[in-house]
């Protein structure tokens, strides 16, 4: 008759063989192998009346042009120290005070930028510049030349705040980072502003037109168009009983995603809106953008309101509400997940 090792002898084996590097799959199989997704995110939310007084000070406390990008990280609690409000994605709220310039650089992350506060910026990409308003949705693919500034707008400039989407921990995870600095502080413009709008935007596309990248050839999506939309299409009765009106930001070349790793979305909850409970595999980072109301996660209630960030994490259900018409950005690593072909989701109380 064998008897069964004892815990001890376990024990001691496990030493023996960590000095070899190795370690015993069946100690931890079942936390590789979740059941359901079991990550360490926590949702949370970042009131922007906590949030400013921080950013103004910032503000005198460096130049972004000695910071390179003066952005205060929105760190997911759980992840302390990471840059990462995800376990896959990097938010943080990024200012440009009247005057400055953030310089010019390039790199394999891609960036998106969501104009939470003031006007009067711009941002360059690849020869373009763009003026952002509140509610744009402006893309810096991977790879491409961008520097921003802000020179104001008919003789009035004020601080600029937006908020900075990245797949930056999606990068490090596959440790394929690569950055350039340019020479030039501010790149060389060569076309002018609105060009890609013009060629791109409009159901229409020049008629040499190949695409060369998966990237969507426009980089700024102005908050003005994408309003009316949700508009027309409240009135015309297409609200969603979990999502409201919620539409995807698309490249109109591919009908894909704007770019590779980040999907991004607009939606509209008319006031007194109830939705039903949702889930995903793709964690979400919201910016409020007008109106009042709460997401309920987990059963944990955040109150929201314009320009206030928070984060749903991947797989927890979450109902929301508007006290108030509201309009609500988000952003998720949805096209990493479709690509892979583990992207689950679940429309609950259907
Ligand atoms: C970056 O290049 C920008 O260009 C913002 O504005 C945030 C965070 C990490 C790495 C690069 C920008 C960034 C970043």
């Amino acid at each position: 008759m064998t008897t069964r090792p004892t815990g001890s002898a376990r024990q001691a084996f496990y030493e023996q063989i960590r000095a070899l590097s190795m370690t015993p799959l069946w100690e931890s199989l079942s936390t590789l192998v979740p059941h359901t997704p079991n990550g360490p995110c926590v949702p949370a939310l970042w009131r922007w009346h906590d949030v400013l007084p921080y950013i103004e000070q910032a503000g005198t406390l460096i130049t972004a042009e000695e910071a390179v990008r003066r952005v205060l990280v929105l760190e997911n609690p759980a992840l302390p120290g990471q840059s990462s409000i995800t376990q896959s994605l990097y938010a943080g709220l990024q200012l440009i005070l009247p005057g400055e310039v953030a310089p010019a650089h390039r790199h394999v992350q891609s960036a998106l930028r969501f104009i939470v506060h003031g006007r009067g910026a711009y941002t360059a990409v690849d020869g373009e510049r763009t003026t952002m308003f509140p509610g744009d949705f402006v893309i810096t693919p991977g790879w491409t030349w961008h520097d921003h500034g802000n020179d104001g707008l008919d003789g009035h400039s004020e601080p600029v705040v937006w908020l900075d989407g990245l797949d930056i921990p999606m990068i490090r995870f596959f440790d394929a980072g690569f950055e350039e600095k340019s020479a030039a502080r501010s790149q060389q413009v060569s076309r002018p502003e609105g060009n890609a709008l013009a060629r791109y935007g409009h159901n229409l596309l020049p008629v040499d037109y190949t695409p060369g990248s998966p990237t969507s050839p426009i980089f700024n999506y102005p908050y003005a168009r994408t309003r009316e939309v949700l508009d027309q299409l409240y009135r015309d009765g297409e609200t969603d009983a979990w999502h409201g009106v919620k539409l995807r930001y698309v490249n109109p070349v591919t009908g894909g995603w704007p770019m590779p790793t980040l999907a991004t979305f607009m939606q509209f909850l008319p006031a007194g809106f109830t939705g039903k409970p949702y889930r995903s595999t793709d964690g979400s980072v919201f910016s409020v953008v007008e109106g009042r109301g709460c997401v309920v996660v987990d059963g944990q209630r955040f109150v929201f309101g314009p320009k206030d960030h928070f984060v749903v994490p991947s797989w927890k259900s979450f109902t929301l509400h508007a006290d108030e018409d509201a309009v609500l950005f988000s952003f998720s690593d949805r096209p990493v997940q479709s690509a892979l072909n583990i992207l689950r989701e679940e429309k609950l109380d259907a």
